[in-house]
């Protein structure tokens, strides 16, 4: 069995997705933000040094960081259709949207958390955070023009780990009103029943 170490609101939702899409059996186990910090519990930490969520123990296996879950996990239990691989088409995209969805796409959101109760003194900081997710956004708008999913037409595991910071983007207000193509992506991910299953089971 696959033991999901999820904090409230937080990336674990997509390991509990991707559990989902691949119809695998899985335990949650939830730890709640600290009051006033927002910061993951101590407990957490006992279970990986990062302190941080998602956590998997699989087996004899405890493994952090949602991308790396991701991919032990589609290489593990049979996530074949949601991977593109060489000789794929849509293989190079696959790979940019997947690692994006946890970098370049993640990182401005984070900042500007972190720097949102330092105002004003970090004006300066937050428009050059701001300024990196519109581009990082217009990428994704733009991807989606191309195709209807990340990788290519069809969904994959790139979809899931790009829909973390394009939700937090339109949930805290910053997605613009003109990318069309991302709200009725979000529309569509979020009406998956793998997707909605994942938040019951949350
Ligand atoms: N890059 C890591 C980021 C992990 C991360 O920052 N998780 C947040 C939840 S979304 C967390 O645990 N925050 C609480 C804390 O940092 O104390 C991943 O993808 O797993």
């Amino acid at each position: 069995m696959i033991t999901l170490h999820n904090l409230d609101q937080s990336r674990g939702h997509r390991i509990a997705w991707l559990l989902e899409e691949l119809g695998r059996p899985y335990d949650i186990v939830r730890y709640a933000r600290e009051p006033g910090t927002l910061k993951a519990p101590p407990s957490l930490a006992a279970v990986h040094p990062l302190g941080k969520s998602p956590v998997i123990v699989d087996g004899d296996t405890t493994l952090a960081e949602s991308g790396a879950i991701m991919s032990w996990l589609l290489a593990r239990h049979g996530g074949e259709r949601l991977l593109r691989t060489t000789g794929d088409a849509g293989f190079d995209h696959y790979l940019f949207w997947f690692h994006f969805g946890e970098g370049s796409g993640t990182l401005p959101l984070t900042l500007l958390h972190v720097l949102a109760p330092l105002a004003p003194a970090s004006d300066g900081l937050t428009a050059a955070a701001l300024a990196q997710l519109h581009r990082a956004l217009d990428l994704a708008e733009d991807r989606l023009t191309q195709s209807a999913c990340f990788a290519d037409d069809a969904f994959s595991a790139a979809d899931i780990m790009m829909s973390y910071p394009l939700i937090a983007a339109r949930d805290r207000g910053f997605l613009p009103g003109s990318a069309t193509k991302i709200a009725g992506f979000l529309d569509r991910m979020e009406s998956r029943p793998a997707f909605q299953r994942a938040i019951e089971k949350e």
